[in-house]
């Protein structure tokens, strides 16, 4: 029998978790205790594991298999009387939500970096989910940082080896380690949301659709989905192999790295329907024939036309969107006669609104949609109800796009990233901003009167918590809007996020060119914070 070893440590710098849970290169996962110091840390600021059930599962990514067998083998080394392992080590984050959920468990640990590349060199990532199902928030996550700058030891069992690619049942101490299909709850409980008869229909009448699983953990989901379930045609998913590098890919669902399947959905001809998901199937991307949706206008879709999915047909309680998402869904929102609460970013922000009932679908700018189901994003789901609405309304994609537009006003959208810029450099910017933040309002920039600007802070109108400096908002005299923040989520020097918004209610002047008609904000935007002075970039990396 496997004997525990508890092994004396002391702390490493820079264990913080980010927007979500520890993020970093994988060789600075890899390094002796680096893990360990991590997960010991999970364990102690739960109140430890003993008699308690723990899920456990990954996106498949380079170090997903080790990570997993040093994770059974600190549970069982702490006294946990089960473990729930994805067999292979694999649980999409939404399925481990549901999984934790399910159970009734001690909450998760889930092997993620998310949308980031994985391999030797790209990155991997850990976080804890709470027995809600959700992402830990803040007071748990700046516990864990708390404790791993004081961590002197962690347990570990001896020799421990589990065979994590049988389904089956394995005793490892005095814990009982299942394996379990990594797949099969999900899609049950997709089956009692959605109409999976019309959707069937649908896919089986001459309607092509296009999965991208970008080689990440989405494609034995969506293969059983789309193709087994629901009837598509063969090869409807493609990159469908979760591969430990994603196949060399960047598995971020935006029309820069899914561009495989941009290029199809542009070509004349081309599916009807297209779609992909990140790295640990959170995320989602919408396109139809010739129009890409941007994830804000996509929630504001989904939030118009959600009773036509059986699980919703007795309305919403209420709309979240984090901060700096478009306020497209507001104007759905409003006319629906429902709540809309504004959010900083990061889902956790989103699970006390859930646990309340007070809303019902959730969404972020970051291409993050999901809804009381779990209590996580959850990638397939947004294309499913995308797929239910398709089906009941019988119109392309790029119809509703316009029907909704006219219907309730066009949010202009973008965001312009600034990737791998110096940290230094990119706090300083923020601080200025912020600094002068009060003289802002009655100045113009590029011909645009500033009204308010401030810090996002946040409320939380469940537990009472306040959150503080969330993001710059600049809030001009004729609605539009631009936000500045650093992401949270990048393991290489700083990303200064900058968001731009304007709302054009004429559908008569609803055919601009998002960028074009967004250049005045990007210019009141560069006044404001001299980005191109401070960062030495003239041009974003990325406009999504
Ligand atoms: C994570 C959070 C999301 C959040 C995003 C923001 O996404 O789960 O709720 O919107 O980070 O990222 P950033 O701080 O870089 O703007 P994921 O998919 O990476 O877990």
């Amino acid at each position: 029998m496997s004997q525990v070893n508890t092994i004396t440590t002391s702390p490493i710098d820079g264990q913080r978790p980010g927007t979500s849970g520890l993020r970093k290169k994988t060789q600075v996962f890899s390094q002796p205790g680096y893990l360990e110091n991590f997960v010991q840390s999970i364990f102690d600021t739960i109140g430890g594991l003993k008699g308690s059930t723990l899920v456990l599962g990954g996106d498949g990514r380079y170090f997903n298999r080790q990570a997993v067998q040093t994770v059974i083998s600190m549970a069982a080394a702490n006294g946990a009387a089960r473990v729930l392992v994805g067999k292979g080590g694999i649980l999409s984050t939404p399925a481990a939500s549901l999984v934790i959920r399910k159970h009734k468990t001690a909450g998760g640990i889930i092997l993620s970096a998310s949308h980031n590349p994985g391999g030797p060199d790209g990155d991997f990532g850990i976080k804890y989910n709470v027995p809600a199902g959700g992402p830990a928030p803040e007071s748990v996550t700046e516990a864990i940082y708390a404790r791993t700058r004081e961590i002197d030891r962690y347990q570990i069992l001896e020799e421990c080896h589990c065979d994590i690619d049988r389904e089956g049942t394995v005793e490892i101490a005095n814990t009982r380690v299942e394996i379990i299909d990594s797949v099969a709850d999900y899609i049950a409980l997709m089956r009692s949301i959605f109409d999976f008869a019309a959707i069937r229909e649908l896919l089986t009448s001459g309607f092509k659709l296009h999965f991208d699983a970008m080689h990440a953990v989405t494609g034995p989901y969506a293969l059983a989905l789309f193709e087994d379930e629901l009837g598509a045609p063969q090869g409807s998913v493609f990159n469908a192999v979760p591969l430990p590098d994603f196949g060399g890919g960047h598995p971020d669902p935006n029309p820069v790295h899914a561009k495989e399947l941009m290029q199809a959905m542009m070509s004349p001809g081309g599916p009807d329907f297209g779609a992909a998901s990140d790295g640990d199937g959170d995320r989602n991307l919408i396109v139809g024939r010739g129009i890409y949706v941007a994830p804000s206008d996509s929630l504001a879709v989904l939030v118009a036309n959600a009773h036509l999915a059986p699980a919703y047909a007795g309305g919403l309680s209420g709309v979240a969107r984090s901060m700096p998402t478009s306020q497209a869904a507001d104007c759905v929102a409003e006319k629906l006669g429902i709540p809309v609460f504004e959010t900083p970013t990061g889902w956790k922000f989103f699970g006390n609104l859930l646990d309340e009932g007070l809303v019902t679908i959730c969404g972020e700018e970051s291409a993050g949609t999901g809804s009381d189901h779990v209590r996580e994003k959850d990638g397939l789901w947004a294309v499913l109800l995308w797929l239910n609405i398709l089906a009941e309304r019988r119109e392309s994609v790029i119809d509703i796009m316009s029907a909704h537009w006219q219907q309730f006003g066009r949010n202009y959208y973008s965001r312009h990233d600034y990737e791998n810029i110096d940290s230094d450099a990119a706090a300083g910017l923020i601080s200025a901003v912020r600094d002068q933040l009060g003289q802002l309002p009655g100045q113009s920039f590029a011909g645009l009167r500033v009204v308010t600007a401030d810090d996002f802070c946040y409320d939380d109108p469940v537990d009472g918590s306040t959150s503080r400096n969330q993001g710059i908002r600049v809030i001009m005299e004729d609605g539009s809007r631009i936000v500045m923040r650093l992401s949270g989520t990048g393991t290489e020097g700083a990303t200064l996020r900058v968001y731009l918004e304007i709302f054009e209610p004429d559908p008569i002047k609803q055919h601009g060119d998002v960028q074009q008609v967004l250049a005045p904000l990007v210019a009141a935007a560069e006044e404001i914070a001299r980005i191109s002075t401070i960062t030495g970039r003239t041009e974003p990396d990325t406009r999504t």
